[in-house]
């Protein structure tokens, strides 16, 4: 993945801010950067294809980024759309029927939670292009593929918007994404999962081990719509 980075630019960088917010608009993530609160966090990351890592990222909580540009109250999703630039991306003019850009959303509540992360670094360094440089996701309860990186756009919205992969395969990919053993992808089990660094392999946690501080946003519909809602 590193090798297919070079052309990638990720300095300047603009983020774009639309939709139900008090303060849209197109802002230099640099100038952003000085008003949030950078913060080192260790966390364990899921992939929905079953490998799983730990990772130490820097950024800030989503939830800082939230109070600064002041989501409208009828905002109830942020979606978040990535840098698509085929010139400077192998690969993705060869991809041409995937509904590129990867676009992702949260509910605002979930963006709100202390555990959303906006991450800008890795292991004490700004981030690697190929982790989502200058500027990624970070749900740590979530499969990876919500883990959006290299954002240009955060749009907020009333209605819950269709993301690049629930586009795809919604049987499969769907818009919550919490990690649970008990909910298989509908062509493996996701009752295990093994770490790419040693390859040892661990039982799958519920929430990712996250539960403590997200499932309380979970629990309404888990009673009203049963465990399928966490695919
Ligand atoms: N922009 C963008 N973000 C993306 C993806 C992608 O294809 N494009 N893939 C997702 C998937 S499926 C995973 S598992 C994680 C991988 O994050 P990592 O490269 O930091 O390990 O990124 C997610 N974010
Ligand atoms: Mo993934």
């Amino acid at each position: 993945m590193w090798r297919n980075t070079d052309k990638f630019e990720t300095e300047p960088w603009t983020i774009e801010v639309s939709g139900l917010v008090s303060k849209p608009g197109k802002y230099d993530l640099e100038q952003v950067l000085r008003k949030m609160p950078l913060e080192e966090r260790i966390c364990r990351f899921r992939c929905v294809e079953r490998w799983a890592s730990v990772m130490p990222w820097t950024g800030f909580p989503f939830a800082a980024f939230l109070d600064f540009v002041e989501p409208q109250p009828k905002a109830q999703y942020v979606a978040m759309t990535t840098a698509y630039r085929p010139n400077q991306m192998p690969g993705i003019p060869e991809q041409s029927w995937y509904p590129w850009p990867y676009y992702e959303a949260l509910t605002l509540q979930e963006a709100r939670n202390e555990l959303a992360f906006l991450v800008t670094g890795a292991f004490g360094k700004p981030a690697p292009k190929q982790h989502g440089a200058p500027i990624r996701l970070i749900t740590p309860w979530k499969f990876g593929f919500k883990q959006v990186k290299s954002i240009v756009k955060f749009e907020f919205m009333e209605k819950k918007p269709q993301t690049f992969w629930s586009k795809l395969q919604p049987q499969e990919y769907g818009f919550w994404a919490n990690i649970n053993p008990e909910v298989p992808h509908p062509r493996w089990s996701q009752a295990q999962e093994w770490l790419i660094h040693t390859g040892d392999v661990y039982p799958t946690q519920l929430y990712n081990g996250y539960g403590e501080w997200v499932a309380d946003m979970y629990e309404p519909m888990r009673q009203k719509e049963g465990a399928w809602l966490y695919r």
